[in-house]
């Protein structure tokens, strides 16, 4: 029987190109850690002047993008620090990575023959700087394509239809309506534009020195692919704009290989030749390989930028609310996904405000305050939020004598609440939110487990208050950066389904010896008291129904 093991002495490099930095994990045969790095956006490229990595266009409501520049430029900058790390670069077999999923770049006519040539002597800034027609990528947090939405959901015969094609009703983020925007408002741009990518598209593309495919769990995140056919939708193709399916080039399951290195790696960082890069994901997709979600029944929560609630399924059932997009790592099977774009800045902007900037502030308030907050509600939306579709605005209720129990005396409060009132609130609220929407998305409840990951699951106390309110064990990851750990995984994934000539599941890889790997999971906060969980529920279904009324009142859709 051939062997199927990853090569001794060898490592395999995944990245995590997100909205606030771009990361690097390095695995090494065993599958731990062995160097890790990060470039973040606003304090390692200042000169870009972004905030969170992001540019927020006060002339244009809802318009939020990212420069294309400071992504490549990030990438020389974190080759150069991890360089310094004295890994040797030659033993890399494999280069995989994750992008924020939904952000598009636009290659302006004749930029493949500038990718195909770059020259290692010069850095990838110089030579890219003028192959974009669009010169800021619109990300996954912009809201400015209502239209556009409107208009592709009724091409395709309704919201509910598109769904079912493509995963998911037509979503401001998604990449089409994005596309469409384009086309509709900038023709011309359009026209010029040999090649739209999606961010991990792009950066997969830089590494061959070519225009890479788009794997199967990124593209479902476009409202384009028919995730069951994992092919282009004609329909959606021809509701977006006209001749997309050759700017978009070809789809590719994620374990596939999307080319060798190119020279410009080789020469420049010490890459061997023969280093493969496999195709890149969504951030969300590659977390489900990183915390080696193979269990239907598993739920877990990123808190990154975005908070996103994900689980695994075989079954897909879109529906209006929440995403199906194609497993990353089971060539027939599904993830299901929820997503808060109201996730980590909006905790920061209540922590700057009610506890002094700072993290231990912000968790003494959430520890002294005693759970259900004496019935006060609330909802805090920073940014436009995807679920429910409501726009900026802070709105507070309290429910008087709440014991747990009765719904009644609900008053809505104009003032703030006291800082630690208000910080429980805000966790209470956040995560009231997704138990209630997870629930009705078919998540069994309680779930089985929760594995958090993102940048505030290094918080204990937030994952203490996401155990009381699920009502089951937390756990976590060594790193709280699943997407690039993922990404490495899936690097070593792809490099030995291409030493098969097909597809492997990915458990082999690691199912006898996980905990001796970087993949385990530690038990990080209790399932909270079984009373407490109920008195949730009840407190949940009040929620709901303001949400509701709220959604009636001020919804966007
Ligand atoms: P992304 O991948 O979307 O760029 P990350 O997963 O790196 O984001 O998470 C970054 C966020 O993590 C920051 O915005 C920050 O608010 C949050 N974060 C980091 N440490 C903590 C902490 N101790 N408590 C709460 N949030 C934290
Ligand atoms: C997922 C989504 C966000 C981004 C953030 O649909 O919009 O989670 O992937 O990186």
């Amino acid at each position: 029987m051939a062997d199927f093991s990853l090569p001794q002495d060898s490592y395999f490099l995944g990245f995590d190109s997100s909205t606030q930095s771009l990361k690097a994990t390095i695995l090494d045969s065993n599958l731990n850690i062995v160097a890790s790095e990060l470039v973040h956006f606003d304090s390692g490229l200042p000169h870009y002047k972004t905030k969170d990595g992001v540019y927020r266009d006060p002339s244009e409501s809802g318009r939020i993008v990212s420069p294309t520049l400071m992504w490549v430029e990030a990438l020389d900058l974190i080759l150069e620090k991890l360089s310094k790390s004295k890994l040797d670069f030659g033993k890399i077999a494999a280069v995989s990575g994750s992008g924020q999923q939904h952000g598009s770049v636009y290659w302006k006519n004749g930029s493949s023959q500038i990718l195909s040539s770059l020259d290692p002597k010069k850095s990838l800034l110089d030579q890219l700087e003028s192959a974009f027609s669009i010169n800021e990528s619109p990300i996954w947090m912009d809201s400015s394509t209502t239209v556009q939405c409107r208009e592709i959901e009724k091409a395709c015969g309704g919201a509910m239809e598109l769904a079912q094609v493509t995963g998911s009703r037509a979503y401001e983020r998604f990449t089409g309506p994005q596309i469409k925007k384009v086309f509709d408002t900038q023709p011309e741009v359009y026209k010029n534009t040999e090649r739209i990518s999606i961010v991990s598209s792009f950066m997969a593309s830089i590494f061959i020195g070519d225009y890479a495919a788009i794997d199967h769990s990124d593209g479902s995140g476009m409202n384009l692919m028919d995730i069951k056919e994992r092919a282009w939708s004609k329909l959606a193709l021809e509701a977006t704009a006209p001749g997309l399916e050759s700017k978009l080039g070809k789809l590719a399951p994620a374990y596939a290989v999307a080319g060798n290195i190119a020279p410009y790696f080789v020469e420049r960082y010490h890459f061997n030749k023969n280093c493969l890069v496999v195709q890149w994901s969504g951030d969300n997709p590659n977390s489900v390989a990183g915390l080696t979600l193979n269990v239907p029944g598993d739920l877990a929560i990123s808190l990154g930028t975005s908070d996103t609630v994900f689980m695994i399924t075989k079954d897909p059932n879109p529906g209006l609310e929440g995403h199906v997009f194609a497993n990353p790592v089971d060539a027939e099977g599904y993830m299901t996904m929820l997503v808060y774009k109201n996730g980590s800045l909006t905790r920061e902007d209540v922590r700057n405000h009610c506890a002094e900037k700072s993290w231990d502030v912000f968790n003494k308030f959430l520890q002294q305050t005693p759970p259900l907050n004496g019935g006060r509600l609330g909802f805090y939306y920073k940014d436009h939020e995807i679920l429910p579709p409501l726009p900026v605005g802070y709105h507070r209720y309290v429910i008087e004598n709440f014991s747990g129990d009765s719904l009644d005396g609900l008053k809505e409060q104009e003032e703030e609440f006291d800082p630690p009132s208000e910080v429980r609130a805000l966790i209470e609220g956040q995560f009231l939110s997704m138990r209630a929407h997870a629930e009705r998305f078919g998540m069994p409840s309680p779930p089985k487990r929760i594995i958090a990951t993102g940048g505030a699951s290094a918080n204990e106390s937030i994952l203490s208050s996401i155990a009381s309110i699920f009502g089951c064990d937390v756990y976590t990851v060594q790193r709280p950066d699943s997407a690039s750990l993922g990404a490495a995984l899936r690097a070593a994934h792809g490099w030995l389904c291409n030493k098969k000539g097909g597809f492997l599941p990915i458990s082999d890889m690691y199912m006898d010896k996980l905990e001796k790997t970087s993949l385990s999971c530690k038990l990080s906060a209790n399932a909270g008291d079984q009373e407490l969980v109920s008195k949730y529920a009840t407190f949940m279904k009040k929620r709901i129904e303001i949400e509701n009324s709220l959604v009636q009142k001020l919804g966007r859709c």
